[in-house]
C-alpha cells in the first residue's frame, strides 16, 4: 500500500481542492499544516461558536469558510478531512462518498505524507491512553519517538513538534471515530488491546463497532506486526496478514502474566509489585508495550526500567488520598462498563462505588460479577441513576443520588475503616460537565477538602 501515494504526496495536495470538516483540535491542526504548506482550502465547521484563536487563524490567512453548518459548499472538492466528531454517515459526507470523493483524516493524511516512517497504532475500547503513553516512555528512552493521535495531541502537530526526519518511530492512539477514515494506513506495528461494548450510541450495533476496530490491522501485511490480547473473546477469530505477537493473563503467549510476574518468550523480567500501576488490566497494558519495545528492538535494561518508573496517567484509577482507613480512588476516566469493571476487580472488596453519568447504551451485565463479589454499597447519580439502580438494586444495598458531589458526601457517611470510595463511573460525563477531566477533577477538589476539613469518617 505504501506504493499508492508518491512520494511527494504534498505537492499532488496543491493542484487539489481540499475541504476540512470541522475545527476542533484536529480540524485546526490540519488547517495549519496545509497553510504552512502552501495548500489552498476551506474549511467547514457546524458549530457558530468556534474557538477563538481558529477564528483568528481563518480570518488572518483569509480561509474560505462557512461556519454554522456543513454545507454542499463540501462538495466542490476533491479531498475532505474529516474530524472525529464528523460522523461518517453526515448528510453532505455521505452524498461525498457517493460522489466519489476522496474522505479521509489527519491520521491518514499523515501517514500518506509519511509513508516510510515506522508507526506504532494503538486502539481498543480501554487502556488506549495508557499504553500509548507508557509505549512513548520506553520508546523515547531509547530513541526518537512522537507521540498523539487521539491522546489529545492531533495527528498533524507533529510537524510544529518534531524534526520528522530524525523520528524513528511516531506512536499514535486511534479511536474507533479515528479508525473509520484510514483508507490506506499501514502501521509497522498495530495493537489491539481489548473489545467491549463502547460507543453503541454512534454505531449500529456491537458488531458494527467491533469491525471498526479490525481496520487498525487490514492493510497489514507479514513484514508488519499486530499485537493482541489473546484473553480478548472478541480478538479471537480475526485473520490478519501480519506477524501476530500474543499477550495474556492466563496462558503461555509471547508475553504473559503468571499471577505473580511477567514473562517474555518464557524469560521473567518483573514482577507485577514493581510497577506503580494498579490492576490486571494495567498488566495487560504493560505487556502490549513490551511486546511493541521488544519488535522495535529497545533493550530489555530500557524497557524494564520505563515500565518501573511509568506512575500512570490522571482519571485513570487515580490514589487521591486516604483518611482514617478509608481510600478515596479517582477512575473518572471509566466511561464504560468494562472500564468499571476492571477498577473493581482491582481491590479486594469493601468498595463503596460511585457511578452514573449520561448512559451510552451500554449493557451493564459485563459488570454484574464484580460488583456482587465487590461491592459494600453503590452510589448512583446523574441521568443514568435509575437504569444502574434498577439493574443493581437487587444484588448490592444502593441508594440515588442527583449528583456526585452528593454521592461522595453520602459516601462518606456510610464509610468504615478499610473500605475504599471510589468514583468509575461507567457512563460519559457529559450530562453534567465538559469532559472526564472536569468530572474528576471535582471529584478531587472535594475529597481533598473533606480530607482537610475531617469532615469525613
Ligand atoms: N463538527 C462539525 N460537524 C459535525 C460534527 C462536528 O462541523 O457534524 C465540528 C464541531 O462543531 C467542532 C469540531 O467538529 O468544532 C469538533 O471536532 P472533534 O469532536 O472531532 O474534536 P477535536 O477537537 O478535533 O478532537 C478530536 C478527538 N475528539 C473526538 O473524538 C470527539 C479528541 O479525542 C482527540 O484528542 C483530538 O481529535 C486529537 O486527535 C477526545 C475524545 O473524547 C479526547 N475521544 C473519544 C474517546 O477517547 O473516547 C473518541
Ligand atoms: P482509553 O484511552 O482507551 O480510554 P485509558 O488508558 O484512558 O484508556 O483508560 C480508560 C479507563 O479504562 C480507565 O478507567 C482505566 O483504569 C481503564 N483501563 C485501562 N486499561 C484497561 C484495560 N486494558 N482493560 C480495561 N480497562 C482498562
Amino acid at each position: 500500500m505504501n506504493g499508492s501515494h508518491p512520494t511527494n504526496y504534498l505537492e499532488t495536495l496543491k493542484k487539489k481542492k481540499i475541504a476540512v470538516v470541522g475545527l476542533g483540535r484536529s480540524g485546526f491542526a490540519t488547517a495549519r499544516f496545509l497553510l504552512k504548506n502552501n495548500i489552498s482550502l476551506f474549511i467547514s465547521d457546524s458549530r457558530q461558536d468556534i474557538d477563538r484563536h481558529a477564528l483568528e487563524f481563518i480570518e488572518r490567512n483569509k480561509i474560505d469558510h462557512e461556519i454554522g453548518e456543513n454545507s454542499d459548499k463540501i462538495l466542490d472538492s476533491q479531498l475532505i478531512l474529516i474530524s472525529p466528531g464528523v460522523p461518517r454517515d453526515l448528510p453532505v459526507i455521505k452524498k461525498a462518498l457517493n460522489d466519489g470523493i476522496d474522505v479521509i483524516n489527519d491520521i491518514e493524511l499523515l501517514y500518506r505524507v509519511l509513508p516510510q516512517k515506522k508507526i506504532v497504532a494503538v486502539t481498543g475500547s480501554n487502556g488506549k491512553t495508557t499504553a500509548t503513553a507508557l509505549i512513548g516512555e520506553i520508546f523515547n528512552s531509547y530513541c526518537s519517538t512522537w507521540v498523539g493521535g487521539n491522546i489529545g495531541k492531533p495527528a498533524l502537530s507533529i510537524f510544529e513538534d518534531a524534526d520528522c526526519r530524525e523520528l524513528d518511530f511516531i506512536v499514535l492512539e486511534l479511536s474507533n471515530f479515528q479508525l473509520e477514515s484510514l483508507t490506506t494506513f499501514k502501521p509497522f506495528i498495530s495493537i489491539l488491546l481489548n473489545i467491549t461494548p463502547d460507543h453503541l450510541d454512534r454505531y449500529n450495533g456491537f458488531y458494527e463497532y467491533a469491525h471498526t476496530k479490525y481496520r487498525i490491522f487490514r492493510n497489514q501485511d507479514k513484514n508488519d506486526f499486530l499485537i493482541v490480547n489473546r484473553d480478548d473473546k472478541h480478538l479471537k477469530n480475526i485473520h490478519p496478514a501480519s506477524a501476530v505477537k500474543g499477550y495474556s493473563l492466563t496462558k503461555s503467549e509471547n508475553c504473559y502474566f503468571d499471577g505473580t510476574s511477567i514473562y517474555y518468550n518464557g524469560r521473567k523480567l518483573l514482577r507485577k509489585d514493581e510497577l506503580q500501576l494498579k490492576g490486571n488490566h494495567n498488566v495487560q497494558n504493560v505487556m502490549a508495550s513490551i511486546i511493541a519495545a521488544k519488535i522495535a528492538n529497545i533493550p530489555e535494561d530500557k524497557i524494564i526500567q520505563a515500565v518501573r518508573a511509568f506512575k500512570g496517567i490522571e482519571h485513570r484509577l487515580e490514589f487521591v488520598g486516604e483518611s482514617n482507613g478509608v481510600k478515596y480512588y479517582n477512575d473518572s476516566k471509566a466511561t464504560n462498563p468494562d472500564s468499571a469493571a476492571a477498577a473493581l476487580r482491582s481491590f479486594n472488596g469493601s468498595i463503596i462505588w460511585l457511578a452514573g453519568g449520561r448512559d451510552k447504551n451500554t449493557p451493564l451485565d459485563l459488570l454484574k460479577r464484580e460488583v456482587v463479589r465487590k461491592v459494600k454499597y453503590g452510589l448512583f447519580f446523574g441521568e443514568a441513576r435509575d437504569k444502574f439502580y434498577d439493574y443493581f438494586s437487587d444484588s448490592v444495598k444502593c441508594s440515588r443520588t442527583a449528583t456526585l458531589k452528593e454521592a461522595l458526601r453520602f459516601a462518606g457517611k456510610i464509610a468504615s475503616e478499610g473500605d475504599t470510595i471510589l468514583l468509575s463511573p461507567a457512563c460519559a460525563s457529559f450530562d453534567a460537565y465538559n469532559s472526564y477531566k472536569e468530572r474528576g477533577t471535582q471529584f478531587k477538589n472535594i475529597v481533598n477538602e473533606l480530607l482537610t476539613n475531617h469532615e469525613h469518617v
